[in-house]
């Protein structure tokens, strides 16, 4: 089972897409293991962020993390980081495939809706920076042996 980091961020909170954020994860049989919503403070933005220093986004994408609360989960599943990229769409908007997320709710690339992690690797790093190991719920949907081959 691969797990990824899942950020509402500011925009997605304030537009009130949680719920479909969440629920396109669940149909498409994801599972749900950690969950927080809060605010995010400067140092744990910079962390997350800390591939994007340098670029010109990066001082106003902190700014943007920052300025409204965050639903932080994590989602697991059968290759878990391509299955939840692929269902958000890429990062600019316009660019994402009709029926992403991204093409549905976004037009440009800070105002995104969504964070998810983009390899293994980042996604190991970005759930220990997020979620305590005990925060971590190890269950199973009963759905699964009919999801998952
Ligand atoms: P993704 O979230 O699709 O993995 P990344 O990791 O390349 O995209 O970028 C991280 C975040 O930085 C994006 N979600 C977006 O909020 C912001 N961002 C990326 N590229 C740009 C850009 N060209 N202009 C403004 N913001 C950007």
């Amino acid at each position: 089972m691969e797990q990824s980091l899942v950020l509402v961020k500011p925009d997605g909170v304030q537009r009130g897409l949680i719920g479909e954020v969440i629920t396109r994860l669940e149909n498409r049989g994801l599972r749900l293991v950690a969950a927080r919503f809060m605010w995010v403070n400067t140092e744990l933005a910079e962390k997350h962020y800390a591939v994007h220093a340098g670029k010109p986004f990066y001082a106003p994408l902190i700014t943007f993390i920052t300025s409204s609360p965050v639903m932080a989960m994590v989602w697991e599943g059968p290759d878990a980081i391509a299955a939840i990229r692929q269902t958000f769409g890429k990062t600019r908007g316009t660019e994402a495939d009709p029926g992403t997320l991204r093409h549905d709710f976004a037009l440009q690339a800070r105002y995104n809706i969504v964070h998810a992690s983009d390899s293994p690797e980042t996604a190991a790093f970005e759930i220990a920076l997020w979620f305590k190991p005990e925060e971590i719920v190890s269950w199973q949907r009963d759905i699964e042996k009919w999801i998952y081959e």
